[in-house]
């Protein structure tokens, strides 16, 4: 039976220590709530750090046997670690960088060396307990390295990834020393997930920039799989704060609350105590409303909560500061004797409390500069039973994506700010009801335990899509089954492709000539007279002609254009092939070749390339995307075809590709030993062509192909095509006929 890992930073259970002895609390975070049905079920588990620091080893084991009997496991922290790793890397390089503070952000190599540790640390910590099979889901920035470590060593595994913070710009990763490394990591994952579609499409694009890999929808191809990326915007546990709203005891606490503040508008902000969460611009925003609108004076309170967090990292004792210096300058500057228009408290509320705030609230002003989704406006939304509340809400958190009925803000906007505060605090019950109707449905749909599900949905099925597509690797038994085959068989045909195949990648094509072993492997091959080697490629014909023509092979050339057999001359595959489309086409590939550096044009008798090999990957890329829309629109009502190859679009005739070519040599009896060898798009069509028992390989790192079997690279190729011409020299004759 496969198990599921969960793991995180934090664990979700707080232990600490107390003068009685250690104490362990669940914690009642919406990650916790949302993967409590996965962890806790059958072996499953959860792995991460206790949060606090144990070095006794007592003390460990007694931390280690109680957190099991709860499906978790703990990854002791040192207090170096914590410094180095937790609030140096990941709160004070990864945390501001994310969040578009670069110049919050340190760039320390003890930091960095610290991360990569502990990454490591968390990684044995799994590999103790995950088997080869088992699905693993790792969470956030403090781990952004696992997924690949994990999948050094599980290669089989199912592993998923989530980011809970925004996911920048290429250009806030590029400030980054290890940028390219933390891309890296992530790419370890089958599934990599962020909460919008904005933070997926920056990864994409940092991916294609910094690693120079392109991706198809979304699916980034790396050498031994493809990587789904895609976006789920968490949710939080709806009925937990609905239910909350009409309970007993959180309407007394609603109560009480209402008798001490009189008859007064609430509005009500909550955040950790952090620079991205916007609470000075939000103070700020408060006092220009009491300047500009003194109606307001004596009818409305700002509660305030600030929940302690990071305080040991510098920033976050400034913003304390800062905080507590403003809010006590408004205080003293608007309040009487009956009224304080701050209410702020530094401190963490129990459940209930909190959710009677929610219902209390007039208004929730939720300002972050920056925020990968932004619960609180969610669990305000939940908590409001008679729909009366209008939610503020930045248009740079996450949750503004969905939450489109909001009152959204521009957070660096303070007049903006004003405005909306003075809206919706005199916004129609009639209006708040629709709007906040609108969004609890919303909510309520896609609740903590559908981002759980989608999520993991998602995951089995990136997996059982890469097992589908899976070409097997070309191991011993196999290699030594396709010798025995080609040893026993009286006629052979071996189709090769050329680029990719027989000779490496170039960076430019007309430096890829064939070297020495390449036309002795050639040569040799085509002296044996069962043999009919074909040399199959996209080239032009006067190339292959130049490069190989001296060789008693035949040819394909032009994906299928043009025929040659050993020894003949060239011919085509149809008459009465045109080539006039040529002058329409032509025109717009120069468009792009001027507006994409280092990309060029081949011009071939039927058909015509446009080549972006040497252009930067991500602008080519993008280009090629462009292009390709271009052409198939023009290209719609003809009988030309745009075909997409490695980092080339090619415009030639539909209907003439490689394997009807290839179908010609195969004739009505085919040979008994048939081998395709081909890296690119367009063997695909070669491989389609051809019997079941032919030996299609498919050359290179992507596993998905229609081949039966998957071949690392030219080398191996040219070890194999060797490997052949060994068996007629040390098989003797007896056994090959037998
Ligand atoms: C990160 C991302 C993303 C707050 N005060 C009290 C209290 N809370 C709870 C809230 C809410 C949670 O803390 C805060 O969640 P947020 O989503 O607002 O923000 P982060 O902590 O920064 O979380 C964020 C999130 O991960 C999930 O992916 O949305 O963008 O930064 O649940 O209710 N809870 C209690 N008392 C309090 O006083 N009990």
């Amino acid at each position: 039976m496969s198990k599921t890992i969960i793991i995180s930073n934090r664990l979700p259970t707080k232990v600490q220590r107390t003068a009685t002895g250690l104490t362990f609390q669940p914690s009642e975070g919406g990650l916790a709530t949302g993967l409590g049905s996965i962890y806790q079920a059958g072996d499953n588990v959860w792995v991460g750090w206790p949060g606090l620091s144990v070095d006794e080893s007592a003390e460990q084991d007694q931390v280690r046997e109680q957190l099991s009997a709860d499906s978790m496991a703990p990854v002791f922290l040192s207090e170096a670690e914590i410094r180095d790793f937790y609030e140096g890397f990941s709160n004070s390089t990864l945390w501001p960088t994310f969040h578009y503070f670069p110049q919050y952000a340190t760039y320390e190599q003890a930091h960095w060396d610290a991360y990569v540790a502990v990454n490591e640390k968390f990684c044995q910590a799994v590999l103790e307990l995950a088997g080869p099979d088992d699905t693993i889901w790792v969470q956030d920035y403090q781990l952004l390295l696992l997924p690949e470590m994990l999948r050094r060593e599980r290669p089989e595994a199912t592993i998923g990834f989530f980011l809970h913070i925004p996911f920048p710009s290429y250009e806030l990763l590029r400030g980054l020393p290890w940028g390219a490394e933390l891309l890296r990591g992530m790419l370890g994952a089958d599934l990599i997930g962020f909460h919008t579609f904005d933070y997926m499409q920056h990864f994409l694009s940092a991916v294609s920039r910094l690693l120079g890999l392109s991706n198809h929808n979304g699916q980034v191809e790396m050498p031994d799989r493809p990587v789904l990326v895609d976006a789920f915007p968490m949710g939080i546990d709806y009925q937990r704060y609905a239910e909350a709203a009409i309970s007993k005891a959180v309407q007394h606490h609603e109560q009480a609350y209402r008798e001490a503040l009189g008859d007064t508008r609430v509005v009500l902000s909550i955040d950790r105590l952090d620079y991205s969460k916007g609470i000075a611009q939000r103070l700020h925003a408060f006092e220009e409303l009491l300047l500009q609108h003194p109606e307001w004076h004596e009818r409305v309170n700002l509660l305030m909560v600030v929940v302690p967090s990071r305080d040991r990292v510098a920033q976050y004792a400034a913003l304390k500061e800062e905080i507590d210096e403003l809010v006590g300058r408004i205080n003293a500057q608007y309040r009487t004797i009956s009224w304080n228009p701050i209410h702020y408290f530094y401190r963490s509320f129990p459940f209930d409390e909190l959710s009677a705030l929610y219902c209390l609230a007039d208004v929730a002003l939720v300002t972050p500069v920056r925020d990968g989704m932004n619960l609180v406006a969610k669990e305000f939304i939940a908590s409001k039973a008679n729909q009366r509340g209008v939610l503020i809400l930045s248009e740079r958190a996450g949750a503004a994506q969905e939450l489109a009925e909001a009152l959204l803000i521009n957070p660096t906007d303070t007049n903006q700010m004003v405005e909306s505060l003075h809206e919706a605090l005199r916004l129609p019950a009639e209006e708040q009801q629709a709007r906040m109707t609108a969004m609890q449905q919303l909510v309520r749909q896609y609740d903590v335990f559908a981002w759980t599900r989608l999520f993991m949905d998602r995951l089995a099925y990136s997996k059982i899509k890469q097992q589908t597509l899976a070409t097997d690797v070309l191991d011993t038994q196999a290699q030594n089954q396709l010798r025995h085959d080609y040893a026993v068989a009286e006629r052979r045909l071996l189709l090769f492709d050329y680029d990719g195949t027989l000779v490496r990648f170039t960076h430019n094509p007309q430096h890829a000539r064939p070297d020495q072993e390449l036309l002795k492997l050639l040569g040799n091959l085509a002296a044996d007279a069962r043999n009919q080697v074909v040399v199959i490629s996209g080239r032009d014909r006067t190339t292959l002609e130049r490069w190989l023509g001296h060789l008693p092979i035949d040819f394909i050339a032009e994906h299928g254009v043009w025929l040659r057999r050993a020894g003949g001359s060239w011919h085509l595959f149809q008459e009465g092939l045109r080539a006039e489309w040529k002058r329409d086409i032509r025109p717009i590939l120069d468009q792009y070749v001027s507006r994409t550096p280092g990309s060029s044009i081949e011009e071939k008798d039927y058909s015509l390339v446009w080549h972006y090999r040497r252009a930067d990957a991500g602008l080519g890329a993008l280009r090629a995307r462009d292009l390709l829309n271009h052409l198939t629109f023009m290209t719609s009502n003809t009988d030309l075809h745009v075909l997409e190859g490695k980092k080339v679009l090619e415009i030639k005739h539909a209907g003439i590709h490689k394997g009807t070519a290839a179908a010609q040599w195969l004739g009505p009896e085919p040979p008994p030993f048939v081998l395709a060898l081909g890296d690119d798009r367009t063997d695909e069509d070669t491989f389609a062509a051809l019997p079941p028992e032919a030996y299609t390989l498919k050359v290179g790192p992507t596993p998905r192909s229609l081949a039966r079997y998957a071949v690392s690279n030219v080398a191996h190729v040219r070890q194999l095509l060797s490997s052949l011409l060994q068996i007629e020299t040390i098989v003797p004759p007896a056994v090959l006929s037998a």
